[in-house]
C-alpha cells in the first residue's frame, strides 16, 4: 500500500504534537515529509529524528542554525519564514495539516490550496477572517479542506449524505470553559492562571483562553458559516459541560443528528487525516456512556461571555468585520497572557477595534492582511493609554 504523505504546520504545537502521535500509531500507512514548527528547536528535533522528514521549516535563520548544531548530519533541506512555511504547505505531499494558530496560517493555507492539496484543517482563524477567499479557491482548484476542529468534525459526520438544504440549524456545543459557573464579576477579576484551566480539553494557551471568553465558539460559528455555507443565523450555540457531544444538525423533518465521542483531539485528527475512510482507534480513547452517566445542556450567558455576542454580531455584518474581531482577539490575547491587562478588557479591546472600524470589501490576500495589520497597529499605538 502507498503511504500518505504528510506535511505538518506547527509541529511542535498541540494539534502538531498529536497529530504526530496518530501517526506514529499508523505507521505503515503515513509517511511524514515536511514539518513546519516556531521556535521549539528542541522538540522538533526530537521529531525530525523519529519521522525522519525530508523538508523542515522554522521561524528564522538562527533557529535554522541552532537546529543543524543539534543534530549533527541532517539528512533534509531547511527553511525559514513565511517562505519555509510557504514551502512546506506546498511540497509533495498528500495531506497538509494546519495546525498554526492566528492569521498567520493564512498564507500558507492559500499556498496548499493552490497546489490542490488536501488541507486538514484546525487554523480557525484563518476561515474566519478570509471565508471568500478559501471558497473561491476551492472552486478554482482541486483542493479540499477537512475540518479538524472537533465541532466541524461532528458536524461534517452529521451531514455525511444529507443535503445542506435541509439543514433547520447547527447546534455548536461549547464546554462553558472554567469560568461558566462564576458570577460576572468573578469573571472579571479573573487570572491568567484561572484562566488557563480548562476543564475538559488540554489545548494551545491562546485556544485556551478563546475558550475561557467564548470567543472560541464565536469564531468557530464563523468558521462553520464558511465552512458548510450556511447563515449564521443558522447556527446556535449551546453550553454542553461535558463536552461528549461534539456538535449536532437539526433536519428541517425535526430529526437531529449528533456525534459523541471522547474528549481527545487524536479521534478528529483520525478522522481528518483518514477520511473518507476509517481505522480503528488503537489509543483507548472509547467514549464510555455509562460513565459519563448524564449529558446537560444550557443557553450561553452573553453577559458573562460578551465576545459570543460580539462574534455573532460579526458573522451578520460581514464584510471586514471578521477581520477586526480577529485581529483584535489575538493581540488582546497575547496582552492578557503577558499580564498587562485583565479578563474584561479582552472584549473591551475588541469591541472599541470594532467600533471604530470603518468596513470595507476584501476580496484578496492583500486587502485582507491591510486590514489585519491596520487592526494591529492601532491598538498597539492606542490601548496601553485608554485601558
Ligand atoms: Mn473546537
Amino acid at each position: 500500500m502507498k503511504k500518505k504523505r504528510i506535511a505538518i504546520l506547527g509541529s511542535t504545537g498541540s494539534i502538531g504534537r498529536q497529530t504526530l502521535d496518530v501517526i506514529s500509531a499508523f505507521k505503515d500507512e503515513f509517511e511524514v515529509i515536511g514539518l513546519a514548527a516556531g521556535s521549539n528547536a528542541q522538540l522538533l528535533a526530537e521529531q525530525i529524528k523519529e519521522h525522519n522528514p525530508r523538508f523542515v521549516s522554522v521561524k528564522d535563520s538562527t533557529l535554522a542554525q541552532e537546529l543543524k548544531a543539534i543534530l549533527k548530519n541532517p539528512s533534509f533541506e531547511i527553511f525559514w519564514g513565511d517562505i519555509g512555511l510557504e514551502f512546506i504547505s506546498s511540497c509533495s505531499c498528500d495531506i497538509v495539516v494546519n495546525g498554526l494558530v492566528g492569521a498567520l496560517g493564512l498564507k500558507p493555507t492559500i499556498s496548499a490550496l493552490s497546489h490542490g492539496k488536501r488541507v486538514a484543517f484546525a487554523n480557525k482563524e484563518t476561515l474566519v477572517i478570509a471565508g471568500d477567499l478559501i471558497k473561491d479557491l476551492l472552486v478554482k482548484n482541486r483542493g479540499e479542506i477537512i475540518p479538524l476542529d472537533s465541532e466541524h468534525v461532528a458536524i461534517h459526520q452529521c451531514l455525511s449524505g444529507q443535503k445542506i438544504d435541509t439543514v433547520k440549524r447547527m447546534i455548536l456545543t461549547a464546554s462553558g470553559g472554567p469560568f461558566r459557573t462564576w458570577d460576572i464579576d468573578q469573571i472579571k477579576a479573573a487570572t491568567k492562571e484561572q484562566a488557563l484551566k480548562h476543564p475538559t480539553w488540554v489545548m494551545g494557551q491562546k485556544i485556551t483562553i478563546d475558550s475561557a471568553t467564548l470567543m472560541n465558539k464565536g469564531l468557530e460559528v464563523i468558521e462553520a458559516m464558511n465552512l458548510f455555507n450556511i447563515d449564521s443565523k443558522k447556527i446556535d450555540v449551546l453550553i454542553h459541560p461535558q463536552s461528549i457531544m461534539h456538535s449536532a444538525v437539526e433536519f428541517i423533518d425535526g430529526n437531529i443528528i449528533s456525534q459523541l465521542g471522547a474528549t481527545d483531539m487524536k479521534l478528529p485528527i483520525q478522522y481528518s487525516l483518514f477520511y473518507p475512510e476509517r481505522r480503528e482507534l488503537p489509543f483507548n480513547l472509547f467514549c464510555d456512556l455509562l460513565s459519563i452517566g448524564k449529558l446537560e445542556f444550557e443557553k450561553p450567558d452573553m453577559e458573562k461571555f460578551p465576545c459570543l455576542k460580539l462574534a455573532y454580531e460579526v458573522a451578520s455584518k460581514g464584510k471586514s468585520y471578521p477581520i477586526v474581531i480577529n485581529a483584535a482577539n489575538e493581540i488582546a490575547v497575547d496582552k492578557f497572557l503577558k499580564e498587562e491587562i485583565t479578563f474584561f478588557d479582552i472584549p473591551k479591546i475588541i469591541s472599541r477595534a470594532l467600533e471604530s472600524h470603518s468596513p470595507v470589501s476584501t476580496s484578496s490576500l492583500e486587502d485582507i492582511l491591510e486590514v489585519d495589520k491596520e487592526v494591529r497597529v492601532k491598538i498597539l499605538e492606542t490601548q496601553s493609554s485608554v485601558v
